[in-house]
């Protein structure tokens, strides 16, 4: 059966069962497919998990975030920094050293694992983009944010067949994340060095942070230290796929 076929077949499935019974057996073809979140067993309900199983069936393709002309950018980006920056001595150093030092390590289910300096992420074939920015909280605006696609890094590194996610953490110990391969191959996601034209400021997670225009701003992660490939989540942190779930978000967060 082709790619497609199987996709309508499962879509057609997931969407046309009805009531508490219907939900089970959707779960049931969900998880049969590897469509269940990592988080589905917690604070989220089958309804959430089943959001991203038919995100995934329907959208895997074609779907983008919106672009923004220029004129468009917000004059006020929002910043949410909760904790702050970072007040470590490391992160004191490498900021007093222009961030010369910081490198960006991709390891896990690569053939290559290795580290990057935001000098040669800033080498390597730019992308630029004006998207929206959204918190969980309400507020959002928009930005041109420039960077690497997280695709390149990843066919740099050579992704091994198993690869099913990319967990990826911040030099703020609380903050790390992770997307599916689908989410990591989109064109649309990228490792962002600069905002609006500017190395990226240090509120907004410089030098490096993630950028994934099609989800919340809890999974843009500032200050972005480390990239691993794995094949499954459950011996990652809290075995959630993320912090957030901890504190009551959901790892996926598509908007
Ligand atoms: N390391 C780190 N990453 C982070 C945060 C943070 O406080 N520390 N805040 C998150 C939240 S909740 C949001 S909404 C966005 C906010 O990004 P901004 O301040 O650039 O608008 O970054 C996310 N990434
Ligand atoms: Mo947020």
């Amino acid at each position: 059966m082709s790619d497609y076929s199987r996709r309508r077949i499962i879509t057609a499935g997931l969407s046309t069962v009805a009531g508490a019974a219907g939900l089970a057996v959707a779960a049931r073809l969900a998880s049969r497919y590897g469509l269940m979140p990592p988080d589905s067993g917690g604070v989220y309900g089958i309804g959430e998990s089943l959001t991203y199983a038919t995100q995934r069936l329907v959208m895997a393709q074609g779907s983008a975030a919106r672009e923004f002309e220029r004129s468009r950018i917000s004059a006020k980006p929002h910043v949410n920094y909760p904790a702050g920056p970072p007040r470590d001595e490391e992160f004191g150093r490498l900021r007093a050293g222009q961030f010369a030092e910081w490198r960006l390590i991709v390891d896990g289910l690569v053939e290559r694992p290795g580290a990057h300096s935001v000098a040669g992420l800033k080498g390597m074939p730019r992308a630029t983009q004006i998207t929206h920015q959204a918190c969980e909280e309400g507020w959002s605006y928009i930005a041109e944010w420039s960077g690497v696609r997280l695709s390149h890094l990843l066919q740099l590194a050579g992704v091994k067949p198993q690869a099913r996610y990319v967990v990826y953490y911040s030099h703020q110990p609380h903050w790390w994340d992770s997307i599916d391969m689908a989410e990591a191959l989109h064109p649309q996601t990228l490792i962002a060095y600069e905002m609006n034209g500017e190395d990226l400021p240090e509120p907004h997670g410089a030098p490096l942070r993630m950028k994934v225009p099609r989800q919340l701003g809890y999974k843009n992660v500032k200050h972005l230290v480390r990239l691993t490939v794995t094949d499954s989540l459950k011996n990652v942190g809290n075995g959630l796929g993320s912090s957030a779930p901890s504190v009551g978000f959901a790892w996926y967060a598509g908007i």
